[in-house]
């Protein structure tokens, strides 16, 4: 972690409707009429965003939504990520950050959002505790089939809904979906290997290290894709193939940090 370059996927998540918070944060704002609002999130592994259950922000995170390089579309992630996407062709010109309006990640909880690929026609925008404001956009798309912390964190937030302020709705009926199976996991390896390490929280922190270690390399090498046009492919080759699919389709870019 943090050692060299990190080449990312940015998956757009195209906003349906914002909370109600971030309603009320935004009326009367005209540089966001008519124009199509995406939170952004970088992932390593694109070839699980079929599993994706939901989003995650981090409450405390300041968030902006910024022009993007298409002039109908704005992204919403952290300041930090916008000055970085304005050196890689990913705002108006190249330097150039404009920021339409301020959020903070506590008013986009209850938002909803259509994740690329998903098997869930939309996905709500959740808090996680361990989101850092200094890596990728601050935006997490969440994958508790093959996320650990994702699942570890899936796991507070339906036991303790009220304490996390949110609706059970919004995570109930999202189970994990097994999207690529492994010969020492299965095919719902980040749930498995949490009840195996006896994981039961985001908290959990050096038992979830080990735990995202280990399912990480066993997805990356002997993963087999279980779901999608890819369905039967190795992990390893199905990957790059993804990521360029959703690229081209736009509904991705490459993102490096
Ligand atoms: B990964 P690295 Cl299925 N704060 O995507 C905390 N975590 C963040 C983040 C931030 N600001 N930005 C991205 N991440 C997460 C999928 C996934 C990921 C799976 C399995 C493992 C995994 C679905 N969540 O990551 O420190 C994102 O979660 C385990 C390494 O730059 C991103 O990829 O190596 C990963 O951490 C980037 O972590």
């Amino acid at each position: 972690e943090g050692v060299g370059p990190q080449d990312y996927t940015c998956i757009k998540l195209k906003v349906v409707e914002f909370s109600p918070e971030t309603q009320a944060a935004l009326a009367g704002n005209k540089e966001v009429e008519g124009k199509q609002i995406f939170m952004v999130a970088a992932t390593l592994r694109p070839e699980t965003m079929y599993g994706q259950t939901n989003c995650f922000v981090g409450v405390d995170i300041k968030y902006g939504i910024f022009k993007s390089h298409k002039s109908d579309e704005l992204f919403l992630m952290t300041e930090r990520a916008a000055r970085n996407m304005a050196f890689q062709n990913l705002s108006p010109s190249n330097g150039e950050v404009v920021k339409v309006a301020d959020l903070v990640g506590r008013q986009l909880v209850g938002s909803q959002v259509k994740a690329p690929l998903s098997t869930f026609a939309s996905v709500y925008v959740l808090p996680m505790d361990g989101v850092l404001a200094t890596k990728g956009t601050g935006v997490v798309t969440s994958v508790p089939s093959d996320s650990p912390d994702d699942f570890a964190t899936v796991m507070d937030l339906k036991k303790k809904p009220d304490y996390y302020k949110i609706q059970p709705e919004w995570i109930v009926s999202y189970d994990p979906v097994p999207i690529i199976n492994t010969p020492t996991y299965g095919s719902l390896a980040a749930p498995t290997i949490c009840a195996q390490m006896k994981i039961a929280s985001q908290k959990d922190k050096t038992q979830l290290a080990l735990a995202k270690d280990a399912v990480y390399k066993d997805g990356f090498y002997n993963g087999v894709m279980i779901i999608g046009d890819h369905n039967g492919k190795p992990v390893q080759e199905a990957k790059p193939l993804i990521r360029q699919e959703l690229i081209d389709a736009g509904l991705a870019v490459p993102y490096n940090e």
